[in-house]
């Protein structure tokens, strides 16, 4: 289906899943990812007025101005989406939630709060738009940056990089996959099945500044993307409310069914790769890495567990809503639990 068609299966049209012009560089990630996103929701038919974007500080947490002009939003304090968009699901459980956050967001200032959203399983999409640099302010090195990349100036990086998606994997993420801004197809088939996963899915997306990392001896310029780009395999997404048959060579493909009853076919390539194995997902993170590359697709995904919401038992409908019946504990309760204090 292309964004061409008027209309989505919701009968919603493609302009209203556009947000307001960029302010961000022309050429910078960011810009790239904004579009897969309205692409993705409008392929998707998911209702704009039923989803909330979240983000921190940053160029990329600037952009979710820039797509799903409809939606409910919040822009939070630096590295703070996290704990914004985990309040904003325990309070209505029907939103599609949505987080755009940088490598500085999310690796620096974000750590503490990263950490714990991984742990929990909690239903939100949570991009990292990762130039290995703080874009906003200057090009400063980020948590993301690469042992021995080089800034502009000259300076080289002598820390190692946090791998967020070993990160997310290791601390209980159950979608986990890896990008770049200039692969259209790779992108967008990641981002519908995101929307079709009920969990964290942690989407860590090569996105190159322009303006301060895209120079010769940068690890995350668009010329170094593209020459170490290892993706894992050739991924295809067939939604739910699509009856495509999708014929592979048998032991050639490893289906996945999503929560919606959506599915992913990854068609290996050259070797074995199994998107269920987390240990198998680790140590392919570690291998390309050392070999200086990064490992593209969708690394590690559990479709079965169940997510925080559930874990918690939270009611279906927006807390906002509910009666005062139903929020009141009523006399007779407040009559045994004063009983039972005296
Ligand atoms: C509490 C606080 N500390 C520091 C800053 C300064 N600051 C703004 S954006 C940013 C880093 C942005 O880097 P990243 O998240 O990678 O986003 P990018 O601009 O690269 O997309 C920093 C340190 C701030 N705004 N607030
Ligand atoms: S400074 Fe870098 S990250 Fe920020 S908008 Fe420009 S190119 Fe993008
Ligand atoms: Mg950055």
């Amino acid at each position: 289906m292309a964004t061409s068609l008027k209309v989505n299966r919701i009968g919603i049209e493609a302009q209203a899943y556009k947000g307001g012009k960029t302010t961000l560089c022309a050429g910078c990630g960011h810009n790239s990812i904004s579009e897969r996103i309205t692409e993705a929701f409008f392929e998707m038919g998911i209702d704009p007025s039923q989803t909330i974007k979240l983000s921190g500080i940053g160029c990329s947490s600037k952009s979710p101005a820039y797509f799903l002009g409809g939606s409910h939003g919040f822009n939070a304090v630096h590295g703070r989406m996290p704990s914004v968009g985990t309040g904003a699901m325990l309070a209505n459980k029907r939103l599609i939630a949505l987080g755009v956050s940088g490598d500085g967001d999310t690796g620096a200032i974000g750590i503490g709060q990263f950490v714990h959203l991984m742990r929990r399983n909690l239903p939100i999409i949570y991009i990292i738009e990762d130039n290995g640099c703080y874009g906003l302010t200057k090009g400063q090195f980020s948590p993301t940056a690469d042992f021995g990349s080089k800034l502009k100036t000259g300076v080289v990086n002598d820390l190692p990089p946090i791998d967020t998606c070993a990160l997310a994997i290791q601390l209980g993420a159950t979608f986990v996959a890896r990008s770049f801004s200039g692969d259209k197809k790779q992108l967008v088939a990641l981002l519908k099945a995101a929307l079709a996963h009920r969990g964290t899915v942690m989407l860590d997306v090569i996105s190159p500044c322009v303006t301060f990392n895209d120079h010769e001896g940068s690890t995350k310029s668009y010329a170094y993307a593209k020459s170490h780009d290892s993706p894992l395999e050739e991924l295809s997404f067939v939604p739910f409310f699509e009856d495509i048959s999708v014929d592979f060579e048998p032991g050639t493909t490893q289906e996945v069914t999503l929560h919606d009853g959506s599915k992913v076919f990854l068609k290996k390539l050259e070797e074995e790769y199994d998107a269920t194995d987390k240990i198998g997902a680790l140590s392919r993170l570690h291998e390309t890495a050392r070999r200086g590359e990064f490992a593209t697709g969708l690394i590690y995904v559990e479709p079965d567990r169940d997510d925080f919401l559930t874990t918690l038992n939270v009611v279906d409908e927006p807390l906002a809503r509910l009666p005062l019946e139903r929020v009141r504990p009523g006399r007779e309760a407040l009559d045994e639990i004063m009983e039972s204090l005296r």
